[in-house]
Formats: structure tokens, C-alpha cells, sequence
């Protein structure tokens, strides 16, 4: 049996969904789904089965649920799964959450001590033929691309040699290889990060480790022609907080950012870290190295933007400190200093859920397309609840040349999650073709699928689901020449 507790983030459109689901041939409307669109957008995010065991867990442990807008020849359908990790067939065995707090193992049931904890719920990635769930504090589970249903952990053949592996690899678009990493990668608490390429084949072919400054989220890192860029800083743990049942991070606004650039033809002991006073990296965009130097784009928040990891001060959790601006970062690998250029590009608040066009990852891009809240635009509060400057309303292509944002709003009932681009052909030029995300409606408690023109930023068709599908994270779009999707 199972007792949802009404948190206020849990209610409304938010409450726990509680059901797998298929849709063939889904609604459709304002126009028609493009006939070249083949393969599938594939999210994955949270979805409570069972709720945390402890009050204070917060929303990162909550259970994987992948899914699909299937795309074929104009016809979508639609398709959700559990990630059914071990954790999560443990709880279903059980009828009951055996898990305590955020990558805290000490106060699980004993039952399921050693056991995978994790829920697999933050990115989606297609490799060399396989389909993954990923979650930072483990290695990725590899999911049936035509059922959704989980095979398991995926090791690379034994290869990879790291018990994590970040939801945020990249790919070099000329070689096809997959570069990843993963933090606290020897276990619990280990200050090692392992750095593997994969090649486009799913063999490892390259490996090294290095340490960190000190233990923080390292959630995303920037892959240009010849470096590895990872930002990190501010979020701490240790294992006096997790023996006080403490979720693994708090936040410590005095510790120092860091961001650690490792050259991709050298070894570990060649990073170099670059200091700086403290803005939370969740997510970068891109880069790329110019001579000497090398310069990211990011969105980047003055605080720590996750209320459920503390303040290691006793502070509250202050929410006007979280504000995300898009950043440039220039370091100056000749410079002997530990500091570095940065510069707010766009001053204008915007989401860090920002994209480029993966073609371009580690190139000279042009276009981020980034999510964000314009407080101008219009929002029915009568039919969609007091969230007025609360909601992601708008898309946007920001032209880093100009520095003029192309809008698409998504309407006066909505908010949008993350964006996905897809390229008309491999060989189109770049961000031409098509901009799809969802779009969570709160008058009429369903999730929209819309789908723009990624030039023009104008709607060519929405794909209506007849249900709320609430809190998907991260998502991608993966071509039938990726994945067979049956
Ligand atoms: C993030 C999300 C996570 C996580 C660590 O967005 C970092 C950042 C959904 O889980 O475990
Ligand atoms: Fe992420």
C-alpha cells in the first residue's frame, strides 16, 4: 500500500503519475508532424513510485521513468517505462521505499545493502547502437529502444573502469567517439575522476584518471577540439554529514570554484585548475580552444539553484540568489595566473538548459538554444494557477554573433521543460531544422509536444498527450540511423 504525502510539490500537475503508458498515433494539432522526422525524442526524469523514506531528500532520488515521442513517417506514438533499475524492482518486491537520502547508502534497509541505489532518472544517450539511462552515481543501464524496458548495467566489457558515469557525455562529430567521465569514481566519497573515450564502436580505446581539488558535483563538463573543460565547486560532502542521514551535498558558499582543463591528447597529471570565487556550473553548452586559449559558454547561477541541498552555514536556502545569466569564460593556458576572463554575454535571465547544435560540439557554433522566462508575456492565472513568473514560457535561438534571442512563446497556460534539436539532414547547415520540447499545460493538465522550425522559431505542429507527463529532466532526439526503434 502505498500513502503519497501532499508536499507542495508533489500536488496539482506535479502529483506522482503512478502508470506506465503507450499512445499510438497521438493527437495532433496545428498543423502536420514532418515527414522527414524519423526516430525518436527520448526523455528521462523523475517519477515517484514510492516516495523518499526521509522528509529531506529532495527531488534528485526520485525513481527513472524514460520516455518516447516515436516518430514515423508523420505518425507519432507515444511510450513511458519505469527505469527498472534494482533498486526500484527491491521497492516493488517490498511495496515499500527501502532507500533513504540522496547517495546516503547508511540508512537504507538493511535488506538491500549493496545494492545498486540508483534511479537512472537525469539523461538519455545513444551509443554505438545502445540505448542508456544515465544517473551520476552509477554506470548507465541500458534500455530496449523499441520497448523501453531496462536490460541493466552496461560496463563497456569490463572496460570502463569507474563506478559512475556523468549523465552528460559528448561526442567528437569527427570521429564519432564518445568522450565521458565519472566522478567519485572509485566509490563513496573518492576524490578521483575518470576520464574514458569510447569509440564509435562501444570499445573503450582511451583511459585516465586525475584528482579534484577537492569532492564536488562535477555534473557536466565541455569537450573542445583539444580540451576537456570541467567546472565544478561549492557543493561538499563528507562522511560526517552522510552518518547524520544528511543527503550526500550541502552547500558551501565559502569553498572556491575550480575549473579543471585536461588537454585530450595528454594524461591526467596534465590538468590544470582554474580558480574562481564561487557561481554554481550545472550545465555548459559548448567551447572551443583558439590558439592558446579556451572559451566556454555556460549558463551559469550565483547560488546553488537545488533548495534540498543545504547550506552548509545554517543559511536558508535564498532564492533570489539563483538567478542564471549566460556566461563566457575565456582561460589563457599561457598565463601563469590561476584566473580567468568571464563575461555575461546575454544579461537578460535565462534557463541552463541551454543547446547547441551537437554537430558543432567542440566547433566555432554560432546558436544556443536555451529555455527561459519572459515575465512579459501573458499568463492565465484564472486557468493555470498562481505561477505568474514562475514558468519557463519561451524557447529562444540566441545568435551569439548578433546577441538577439529568437522567441517561440509556448502560450499563457504553459511551462516549457528542455529543448532538443534536430538537423534536417547531417549535412545541413548549422541549427537548420527542427527545435521539439515539451510543454507541461496546467489548465489543461497535459503535457504538449511542440515542434518548431529551429530558423524561424515558428510552431509547425503540437502532439497532444491526453495526461500530464511531469518532470522529465533531460532529453534527446535519436534518429533511426542511431537506434532501431523497431
Ligand atoms: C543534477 C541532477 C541529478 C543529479 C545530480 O541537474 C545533478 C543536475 C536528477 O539528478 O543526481
Ligand atoms: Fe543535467
Amino acid at each position: 500500500m502505498v500513502t503519497l504525502t501532499q508536499t507542495t510539490t508533489r500536488q496539482g500537475f506535479f502529483a506522482p503519475g503512478r502508470f506506465e503508458a503507450d499512445v499510438f498515433d497521438c493527437e495532433v494539432q496545428g498543423g502536420k508532424i514532418p515527414e522527414d522526422l524519423n526516430g525518436a525524442f527520448v526523455r528521462v526524469g523523475g517519477e515517484f513510485f514510492y516516495p523518499s523514506m526521509y522528509p529531506n531528500d529532495g527531488g534528485f532520488s526520485v525513481d527513472g521513468y524514460i520516455s518516447m515521442f516515436r516518430f514515423k513517417k508523420g505518425i507519432v506514438d507515444y511510450r513511458g517505462r519505469w527505469v527498472k533499475t534494482p533498486r526500484w524492482k527491491a521497492n516493488r518486491a517490498a511495496n515499500r521505499q527501502l532507500f533513504g537520502n540522496y547517495r546516503n547508502p547508511f540508512f537504507d534497509d538493511p535488506s538491500v545493502k549493496g545494492l545498486d541505489r540508483t534511479v537512472a532518472n537525469t539523461a538519455v544517450v545513444a551509443h554505438a547502437g545502445k540505448l542508456f539511462a544515465l544517473k551520476e552515481d552509477a554506470l548507465p543501464y541500458e534500455i530496449n529502444p523499441k520497448t523501453l524496458e531496462t536490460i541493466g548495467p552496461w560496463d563497456f566489457n569490463g572496460k570502463y573502469k569507474s563506478e559512475t558515469f556523468t549523465a552528460h557525455p559528448r561526442w567528437d562529430p569527427v570521429t564519432g567517439d564518445m568522450i565521458t567521465y565519472g566522478y567519485e569514481a572509485s566509490g563513496l566519497l573518492t576524490n578521483d575522476i575518470y576520464v574514458c573515450v569510447v569509440d564509435k564502436h562501444g570499445n573503450v580505446k582511451n583511459e585516465t584518471r586525475f584528482k579534484a581539488p577537492y569532492l564536488s558535483m562535477m555534473h557536466d563538463m565541455v569537450l573542445t577540439e583539444k580540451h576537456l573543460v570541467f567546472p565544478m565547486g561549492g557543493y561538499v560532502t563528507n562522511m560526517k554529514r552522510l552518518k547524520a542521514n544528511k543527503v550526500h551535498w550541502g552547500w558551501d558558499k565559502s569553498a572556491p570554484g575550480y575549473i579543471g582543463i585536461l588537454p585530450r591528447d595528454g594524461d591526467g597529471k596534465d590538468v590544470r585548475w582554474f580558480k574562481t570565487p564561487l557561481t554554481a556550473a550545472v550545465h555548459v553548452f559548448g567551447g572551443r580552444t583558439v590558439g592558446n586559449k579556451v572559451i566556454i559558454e555556460a549558463g551559469l547561477y550565483n547560488s546553488n539553484p537545488f533548495p534540498f541541498f543545504e547550506n552548509t552555514d545554517g543559511s536558508p536556502f535564498d532564492p533570489t540568489k539563483t538567478t542564471c545569466y549566460l556566461h563566457r569564460q575565456t582561460f589563457d593556458l599561457n598565463s601563469k595566473r590561476d584566473g580567468f576572463e568571464d563575461e555575461i554575454i546575454f544579461s537578460d535571465p535565462a534557463s541552463d538548459l541551454g543547446k547547441i547544435d551537437d554537430r558543432y560540439t567542440g566547433q566555432a557554433y554560432r546558436e544556443i538554444f536555451t529555455t527561459y522566462a519572459d515575465p512579459k508575456r501573458p499568463f492565465d492565472e484564472a486557468r493555470a494557477g498562481n505561477l505568474r513568473g514562475r514558468v519557463s514560457n519561451c524557447y529562444g535561438r540566441f545568435d551569439l554573433g548578433t546577441k538577439k534571442i529568437t522567441p517561440l512563446f509556448a502560450g499563457n497556460t504553459h511551462s516549457l521543460q528542455e529543448s532538443t534539436f534536430v538537423p534536417k539532414s547531417k549535412n545541413a547547415p548549422e541549427g537548420e531544422g527542427y527545435l521539439m520540447g515539451v510543454a507541461s499545460n496546467y489548465a489543461e493538465m497535459r503535457a504538449e509536444l511542440i515542434i518548431a522550425d529551429a530558423q524561424s522559431m515558428t510552431e509547425l505542429a503540437r502532439v497532444i498527450l491526453p495526461f500530464r507527463s511531469s518532470a522529465a529532466l533531460h532529453g534527446k532526439w535519436m534518429g533511426d540511423d542511431e537506434l532501431d526503434f523497431g
